[in-house]
């Protein structure tokens, strides 16, 4: 049994439904309550990919507040892949991801100097008031260098999986362009000094 062990971050404003998130998706739960993250808080889920691979997730759930304070480069040291979350219904929320997205990719690259992979999720999505046109997201997307783009409803439990396993694919296809022969997957998440930069070799 080959074992991936995978730092991702869950970024994006406040109250978007980030902690909602990797609750819905490591305990299966979702309460409706909001109770603001102060700096991050950890969790892990044991991802069984196939009968041959196991992925062990450790998703650092920042809190949006951090945007604005300068700790964020300590949190992105090591990280693999990104989910960036904004609220449908909260056009600013929307508005920031970029300056997520630029905050993300100025303090955090991959061993082999590519940007990280980030998948953009849409959230709430059972909500009525939306506020953010499907067009403009697509455009974003590309725009700005997300592997993805997908609607979700951590409330109603649509596409959480989904977005995880696309993210979680699109890591696997890399460390494997990182370098065939990585026999420990977990120098990927030691400072890049400590780890090297290996040169691709795919890709
Ligand atoms: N209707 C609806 N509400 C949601 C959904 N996801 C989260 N929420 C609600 O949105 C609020 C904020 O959710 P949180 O997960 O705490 O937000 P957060 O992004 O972690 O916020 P910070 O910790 O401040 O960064 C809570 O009241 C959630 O119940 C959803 O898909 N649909
Ligand atoms: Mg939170």
């Amino acid at each position: 049994m080959r074992e991936h062990v995978m730092k991702i971050l869950i970024v994006g404003d406040g109250n978007v439904g980030k902690s909602s998130f990797v609750d819905r998706y490591v305990l299966g739960q979702f309460s409706g309550r909001y109770k603001m993250t102060m700096g991050v808080d950890f969790s892990l889920k044991i991802l069984h990919w196939s009968e041959r691979e196991k992925v062990r997730l450790q998703l650092w759930d920042i809190a949006g507040q951090e945007r604005f304070v300068s700790m964020t480069r300590i949190y992105y040291r090591g990280a693999v892949g990104c989910v960036m979350i904004f609220d449908l219904s909260d056009s600013r929320s929307f508005l920031n991801c970029r300056l997520w997205k630029q905050d993300l990719d100025l303090k955090s690259v991959l061993p082999n100097g590519q940007p990280l992979p980030c998948i953009l999720l849409a959230n709430k999505s059972d909500l009525s008031a939306r506020v953010v046109a499907t067009d403009t997201i697509e455009e974003f997307s590309k725009a700005n260098g997300f592997i993805a783009w997908m609607e979700t409803s951590v409330k109603k439990n649509t596409n959480i999986e989904e977005a995880m396993r696309r993210l979680v694919q699109e890591i696997l296809s890399l460390q494997f362009c990182l370098d065939p022969d990585l026999s420990d997957p977990t120098d990927l998440l030691k400072p890049q000094s400590e780890s090297g930069q290996t040169p691709g070799h795919c890709c």
